[in-house]
Parts: structure tokens; C-alpha cells; sequence
């Protein structure tokens, strides 16, 4: 592998702002040594990571670069909306091997883990490629990127790109790149409602109302959009809720017979556990859902009283103190036994000494 401190034949300190304040000038002179630039965010990607990619595609072409948005999984169909230019790729091994060798500079939005940019890594390592991290989920000191720019404070990865725009350009924002702000926005804030939402969000609000943005057909296309296959599963989740400790637990199981059964794709289960959190009492939701026969993903969100990174990342995962998954081996029932004694357990232990 070659020298990661090598960029562009200089050597260069490499940045790692970890959560610490960030320099958005030394940002942006790597960003603006590099002249082919990819563009990526983690698989079954979100509006975040996809509208991160999209805020800065806009400003990276327009000042000429040689950009390409190239992801490891197709874009959701809820996000077609954001790709009337064709700007989003799907990769592919020998399709990408002749661009992806010479490229300059990879940055990679909202992927929480390096590893869920999956089969991208192996792009990377071969060619020794120089990786920029722009993320808000928490990474180790040991990361593995060249670069890494990481603000937990932040309540979306676009808001970061909002920060980096603002010093790169002496021209406004424009119009397509705040379509991609407001999207990784809005939904990172689930509408602006979750505790992150902050002030910069609303002034990223007004601002991307300024330039033009149609906010409610955004809101419309993300979250009025639902297939008939995901409101059959959601039925039948919503009458096998389990309710722990007093209902401040509610868990519930998505099996691959009742996928089959609605017809459903993977897309269809986003924001389930986000609905079940919902519930008047409950603190948490948990999600376990079949994969196949050999493991289970799971997610946890939190009302913000329990934090449920800590038991996702017992269980092999990680993320956010209120929003967190892994992807857990196992059958069902041994996935389910581990994950709920797991929860029981770890909740129990935090209202006992909240009391
Ligand atoms: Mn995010």
C-alpha cells in the first residue's frame, strides 16, 4: 500500500479533526489539490449519505472537477427525486477499475463504519488510494482514513457539508447542491423533530427556501411515498408488539416469511422502529430482522433517557447514543433470546440508576 501521508506527491500531515473543532480551510486545500475526486457513503444508503454526496457533486463540478458519485448499493427509489442529472453510480468491479485507479482523492460521507462502504474498500486498499472521512458518528483514534473529519455535534452529515461550502465558495449555495442539503437534513432530524435538531438546521431550513427549494415536495417524496407492501408489514408488526419492563421496552420481529408474504424490499422497513418508539411509555424500540438463516439486523432508538449504542455495540455493532444497530449472527430465535436478555438487562440496570 503506498504512503498514506503522500498526497499529490507532497507530504502532508494528515487531518484528523475527532470530534475536535474543525479547520474547514485545511479542508478545503486537500479538496482543492485533488482533480479526480470519488464521492461515496455507506450501503443502503440514507438521505443523509446521499444527499451529503449530492451538496457537494454540484459544487465540485461546477469548479471543474472531475467527480462521480459511486456507491455500493442502487439508489432507493425514494431518492430518484434527487437524481434528475444521472449523478448517482452504482459500483462495479471491471466497470470502475480504469476511473477508480487514478482517482486523487475518496470522500466518504456518513458511513459510521469503513467497512460498510463494503466491496469500495477493496478499491481503495489496491490502488492506495487517499480517503477523507466527512462523517458524524463517532471513529476511533486508529481510523482508517487518510483524512477524518468528524462532528458528532452535528445533526446530519449534510450539515457538515453546509459548513464546508460556506468557506469554499464566494458564491452562494446553489439551488441542487441545498436540494441534497435539506434532504440529508430532514431526514437525519426525522422532519426536524429528533433531539439533534438544532438552530443550524433551521437556518439551513431558510436558506435552502431562499435558493429555491421546494421543501414540501422533499417532504412528500421521502415520507409520503409508502409502497402498499410496507403498510402490509407494518400491520402485521403492529399487532405483535412485545412490550418489557413496565413498556419502556417495545420489541418486535420481522421475519423473512412476512417479507415474502407483502412482497417487501429492505426499503420498505426503514423508520419502523422510529414509529414504535412512538408509543406513549416507550423509551426504546428494538427491531430484530431476519436476514437469512444466519443472522438477524438489529436497531434501537431511544427516547434520549436510555442511551442503546452501548448494548448495539455488545452486541457487535455501534452508532449513535440513541440511534444504533448491528448485524448479529445467528438463527432468529437465538438472535431474539441474546438481543431482548441483552436489552432487559442493560435498560433494567439504567432505570435503576436513574431512580
Ligand atoms: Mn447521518
Amino acid at each position: 500500500m503506498k504512503d498514506r501521508r503522500k498526497f499529490n506527491g507532497i507530504i502532508k500531515n494528515n487531518m484528523n479533526f475527532n470530534n475536535t473543532p474543525i479547520d474547514w480551510h485545511q479542508v478545503h486545500e486537500v479538496i482543492s489539490a485533488a482533480d479526480r475526486i470519488m464521492l461515496s457513503t455507506h450501503e443502503n444508503p440514507d438521505g443523509d449519505g446521499l444527499g451529503a454526496e449530492c451538496g457537494l457533486y454540484y459544487h465540485l463540478k461546477e469548479i471543474g472537477k472531475d467527480v462521480r458519485i459511486v456507491n455500493y448499493s442502487p439508489l432507493p427509489d425514494d431518492y430518484t427525486f434527487l437524481n434528475s442529472d444521472q449523478i448517482y453510480e452504482c459500483y462495479d468491479q471491471d466497470a470502475y477499475e480504469d476511473w477508480i485507479k487514478d482517482v486523487d482523492l475518496v470522500i466518504i460521507f456518513d458511513v459510521g463504519d469503513y467497512v460498510r462502504i463494503r466491496t469500495i474498500v477493496d478499491a481503495i486498499e489496491s490502488h492506495g488510494l487517499t480517503t477523507m472521512n466527512i462523517d458524524h458518528h463517532p471513529h476511533s483514534d486508529d481510523h482508517p482514513f487518510t483524512h477524518n473529519v468528524v462532528d458528532l455535534s452535528a445533526a446530519a452529515t449534510g450539515c457538515m457539508i453546509y459548513d464546508y461550502l460556506q468557506i469554499a465558495r464566494s458564491t452562494p449555495i446553489v439551488k441542487k447542491s441545498f436540494e441534497g442539503i435539506y434532504t440529508a437534513v430532514m431526514t437525519d432530524t426525522g422532519c426536524f423533530r429528533y433531539s439533534n435538531t438544532d438552530k443550524k438546521c433551521y437556518e439551513i431550513a431558510i436558506q435552502c427556501l431562499e435558493s429555491g427549494v421546494e421543501t414540501h415536495t422533499i417532504y412528500q417524496s421521502v415520507y409520503e411515498n409508502s409502497t402498499k407492501s410496507r403498510m402490509q408489514l407494518m400491520g402485521e408488526l403492529l399487532t405483535n408488539l412485545h412490550y418489557e419492563l413496565d413498556g419502556n421496552l417495545a420489541w418486535f420481529i420481522i421475519t423473512k416469511d412476512m417479507m415474502d408474504r407483502a412482497n417487501a424490499s429492505k426499503a420498505d422497513v426503514e423508520g419502523f422502529s422510529d414509529m414504535v418508539r412512538s408509543i406513549r411509555g416507550v423509551e426504546v424500540a428494538l427491531m430484530i430482522f431476519e436476514q437469512n438463516e444466519e443472522s438477524c439486523r438489529i436497531n434501537f432508538r431511544s427516547k434520549g433517557k436510555y442511551s442503546v449504542n452501548d448494548i448495539a455495540k455488545s452486541l457487535g455493532g455501534g452508532g449513535h447514543a440513541f440511534a444504533a444497530g448491528a448485524v448479529v449472527s445467528g438463527s432468529l430465535v437465538d438472535v431474539k433470546e441474546k438481543t431482548v436478555n441483552a436489552s432487559i438487562e442493560s435498560i433494567r440496570q439504567k432505570m435503576n440508576r436513574s431512580l
